[in-house]
């Protein structure tokens, strides 16, 4: 059987990708990529080709296809366990984190969409955005936890899931608290994220006429 391939879109923008691959990263797994650039008007077609549901990321292991960030991410927890939380309980909490940036946050996602290339500046935040950056805050400052500088402790998928945001904290120069500031670079520093975020600055993808949000 041949190695997993993981389909991603582009680094520099696309933020459900970066997640399981920093996963399967930190699982130690073995893996070739395959880059499906976004925002084409080959892309669609070449989605549909490599993934049921028509996104990147996509896993193609053993002859089936995982086509969800989450999914892919859990599929690496099952060959390694560590990449959550040992402790029941605390894992608990740890996909529950996970869960709300899978499926929430929209505002923060639409008003300050990740764009690895966008140097730092702020924009005009409305009250929606303002409440996810204060929603996501107070949930980190409730869960966090463990030894170690990551959300739990060691690394988790949780990490995975927030290191998008905090490129997103970053590139739109959104003040934070300490405590989640400091959380964020450390997010930000991983040698991991800095392997993907250095190949974003050397790619050369995105369409004529795009403009960093
Ligand atoms: N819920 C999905 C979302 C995946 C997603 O929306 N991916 C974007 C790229 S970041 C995509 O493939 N968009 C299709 C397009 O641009 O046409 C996941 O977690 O993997």
């Amino acid at each position: 059987m041949g190695r997993p391939v993981l389909h991603i879109g582009n680094r520099q923008l696309s933020s459900w990708s970066m997640r399981p691959w920093l996963a399967l990263r930190k699982a130690g797994l073995a893996f070739d990529e395959h880059m499906i650039p976004l925002d084409r008007p080959d892309s669609r077609a070449a989605l549909e080709a490599a993934s049921p549901g028509g996104t990147v990321p996509v896993l193609e292991s053993g002859g089936v296809a995982i086509w969800d960030s989450l999914a892919i991410c859990e599929w690496a927890a099952e060959h390694n366990p560590a990449l959550w939380p040992s402790d029941p309980g605390v894992r608990g909490q740890a996909r529950s984190v996970t869960a709300a940036m899978h499926s929430g946050f929209s505002a923060l996602r639409n008003a300050c969409p990740m764009d690895l290339c966008r140097p730092p500046a702020p924009i005009a935040l409305d009250d929606a955005v303002r409440n996810d950056v204060a929603a996501i805050q107070a949930m980190w400052t409730a869960v966090k936890c463990g030894d170690g500088p990551f959300l739990f402790g060691q690394w988790s998928i949780a990490d995975a899931f927030y290191t998008p945001v905090a490129a997103r904290f970053h590139h739109f120069a959104i003040e934070l608290d300490a405590a989640s500031q400091a959380y964020c670079d450390t997010l930000l520093a991983d040698e991991d994220y800095r392997d993907w975020f250095d190949a974003a600055q050397r790619e050369d993808l995105l369409p004529p006429g795009h403009s960093h949000a």
